[in-house]
């Protein structure tokens, strides 16, 4: 491809995705469909979040507006946008959402094959000092129509149709897997559009970086603080790794797909099961580096294998380069 070609025949994320489900006979534009509204709740979020701090000065966030109302926050909003783009979508059946204590079931007129789990707006604490946050979420698809039950979501993580997420950052790239390789496309303001600008993302086979809460360390268990240990002072020769930890998942995944190396938000004596969710955090993310070439563990097996029980259920993760969560393994394999 000469740049040229890149400037004039602009691969959009729906001609991306078109050409992918032509190669399925079956694809009737369903999956399409239902992408283009997610990328429309992706871009109205990114244009929120990006007038965030300016609406704050001209008095349009807050706690009322100029004529008085009760303004939403962010995050309530972005819930609010994702649940009705999904539902006039026609193609969704059951969404989960960090947000909603409960499931929404779509109604029947409304209804299609899809179930859709995901965060609105996860890292939302960052909103304020404009650090990135980001959408992320997952796709089932549901083999038998019937009348939909929560076991349709409550699957492992590896029966995921796809996977992706939206990081609202200093630019608006929004990461996407099919099943069939990592891609990655940023959003175009002037255009409105998500272009193709990472093509097949493969996570580097070993990192220079880990990234964890360490004021956590405290309460670790044996294998994470091992872990930690070696990366600080490593008895390999090799040089000590960097930390870079962002506290917000999206840029925190984002840059260790891009970069390698390992993001870990482990179980510690208070939380047992670490802070991340299964369904709309630790699934679509395990999916994503599985699909570059990548690693994801709970410190009991493969994430993607966890079979959740409650649609907010947590687990500790463990995700990233390949040889680096092998190394993690062996560390918890060895404490058995
Ligand atoms: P949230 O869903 O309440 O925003 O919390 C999830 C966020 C993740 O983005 C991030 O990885 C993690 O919480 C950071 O947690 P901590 O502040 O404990 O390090
Ligand atoms: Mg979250």
């Amino acid at each position: 491809h000469s740049a040229d070609a890149h400037r004039t025949d602009l691969m959009t994320i729906t001609r991306f995705v078109l050409n992918e489900q032509s190669k399925h006979p079956e694809s009737r534009g369903d999956f399409t469909i239902l992408l283009s509204h997610i990328v429309l709740g992706c871009k109205f979020v990114c244009s929120a979040v990006n007038k965030a701090g300016l609406a704050k000065l001209i008095g349009l966030a807050g706690e009322t507006n100029v004529q008085g109302e009760e303004q939403k926050k962010l995050d309530v909003l972005s819930n609010e946008v994702f649940i009705k783009a999904l539902v006039s979508s026609g193609r969704t059946c059951i969404l989960v959402s960090e947000e909603d204590e409960e499931a929404t079931f779509v109604e029947p007129s409304k209804r299609g094959k899809y179930a859709v789990v995901f965060d609105p707006l996860d890292g939302s604490s960052n909103i304020d000092c404009g650090v990135s946050i980001g959408t992320i979420f997952g796709i089932y698809v549901l083999k038998h129509l019937q009348e939909p039950t929560l076991d349709d979501v409550l699957q492992p993580g590896k029966n995921m149709l796809a996977a992706g997420y939206c990081m609202y950052g200093s630019s608006c790239t929004l990461v996407l897997s099919t099943g069939n390789g990592v891609n990655g496309f940023t959003l175009d303001p002037s255009l409105g559009e998500f272009i193709l600008t990472h093509p097949d993302i493969k996570i580097p086979r070993k990192g220079k970086i880990y990234s964890v809460n360490e004021g956590n360390a405290k309460n670790w268990d044996s294998p994470t603080a091992k872990y930690v240990e070696n990366c600080k002072f490593p008895k390999d020769g090799s040089s000590p790794k960097s930390l870079r930890y962002i506290g917000s998942m999206v840029a925190d995944v984002h840059r260790t797909l891009l970069y390698g190396g390992v993001f870990l938000y482990p179980a510690d004596k208070k939380s047992p099961n670490g802070k991340l969710r299964v369904l709309y955090e630790v699934f679509p993310m395990s999916f994503l580096m599985e699909q570059a070439g990548g690693q994801s563990f709970t410190g009991k097996g493969r994430a993607l294998d966890l079979v959740p029980k409650k649609i907010h259920e947590r687990s500790p993760i463990f995700l990233g380069s390949y040889d680096d969560v092998e190394e993690i393994k062996g560390l918890y394999a060895a404490e058995e």
